[in-house]
């Protein structure tokens, strides 16, 4: 198959990669995507970072044509980005959206698995809690917050996925228009989540696949108490409509075949 066709089996693959303060990481990242997966596109979706992170991306893209740079008025938040990024992939005819953070904690040299996986799937969800995936450099404290969070997100929804957080994924173009992506509320990182939830709600085909997570090595991470807060209250949202919708179903059921419902 030639590059112009894209991935094979997959079609034309682009890797948004959101960012907010990576001038650190983001020439090494495109880089290493590149190389890793020569046929795909890359799209930077930066905030207006105040670190000048914008303009090495577009000395990237200069230099390379399938890195291409969406400047953003302002910090909005990682939903925002993707948002605006898969409104970009939709115009511009993809066939696949890939998810991947700047800091290098998705390693790209991986990205052939979670393509391959996506052949017979409609989302694949790069997993660190399965087996063959993992964790580096990540302290207790946070692992434990990512694991808990996990978990409570498994009880809350009934949703089987073993990593509904993370930020490694690939989408076929149709799911986004299917999950009606454009109206996601989430902020944060339950921008993930609400994700997740809703290609699971939709019946979509979702696989797992193991990753290797390691934490950054350069500048800061975004992640902060107020995002957490949002995830789980979000989540706890989503969770009670689901079980009142479940009710709400199973006794409009009854009504109408007449049984035990006054
Ligand atoms: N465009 C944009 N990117 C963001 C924002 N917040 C986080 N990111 C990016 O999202 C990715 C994950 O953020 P990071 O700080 O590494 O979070 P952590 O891995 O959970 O600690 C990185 O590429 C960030 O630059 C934001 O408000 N806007
Ligand atoms: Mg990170």
């Amino acid at each position: 198959m030639s590059e112009a066709e894209g991935y094979p089996g997959i079609g034309r693959v682009l890797v948004i990669i959101p960012t907010y303060n990576e001038a650190e990481n983001i020439r090494l990242i495109a880089e290493r995507v590149r190389r890793a997966v020569p046929s795909v596109d890359i799209l930077v979706a930066d905030d207006n970072s105040p670190d000048g992170t914008g303009a090495i991306a577009d000395d990237v893209a200069a230099s390379d044509d399938h890195v291409f740079v969406l400047h953003r008025p302002g910090k909005e938040g990682l939903g925002a980005a993707y948002v605006a990024g898969f409104g970009w992939a939709k115009d511009k005819g993809y066939d696949v959206v890939v998810e991947m953070d700047a800091d290098g904690s998705h390693a790209p040299e991986e990205l052939p698995n979670l393509l391959d996986a996506l052949r017979d799937v409609d989302v694949v969800l790069g997993t660190r809690y399965v087996p063959g995936g993992s964790v580096h450099n990540w302290p207790l404290h946070r692992l434990a917050l990512s694991r808990g969070g996990n978990i409570y997100i498994r009880m809350a929804l009934g949703m089987p996925f073993k990593d509904a957080t993370g930020g490694y994924r690939a989408y076929r173009m149709g799911v986004l228009d299917k999950i009606d992506v454009g109206t996601v509320a989430s902020q944060g990182y339950s921008f993930q989540v609400e994700l997740a939830w809703r290609a699971y709600r939709h019946g979509l085909r979702v696989a797992e696949v193991p990753i290797t997570f390691t934490e950054r090595e350069r500048g800061a991470s975004k992640m902060s108490g107020n995002i957490f807060k949002e995830q789980l209250l979000r989540v706890t949202g989503w969770g009670l409509r689901a079980r009142r919708d479940a009710l709400m179903a199973k006794l409009g059921r009854k009504q109408r075949t007449g049984s035990t419902w006054p």
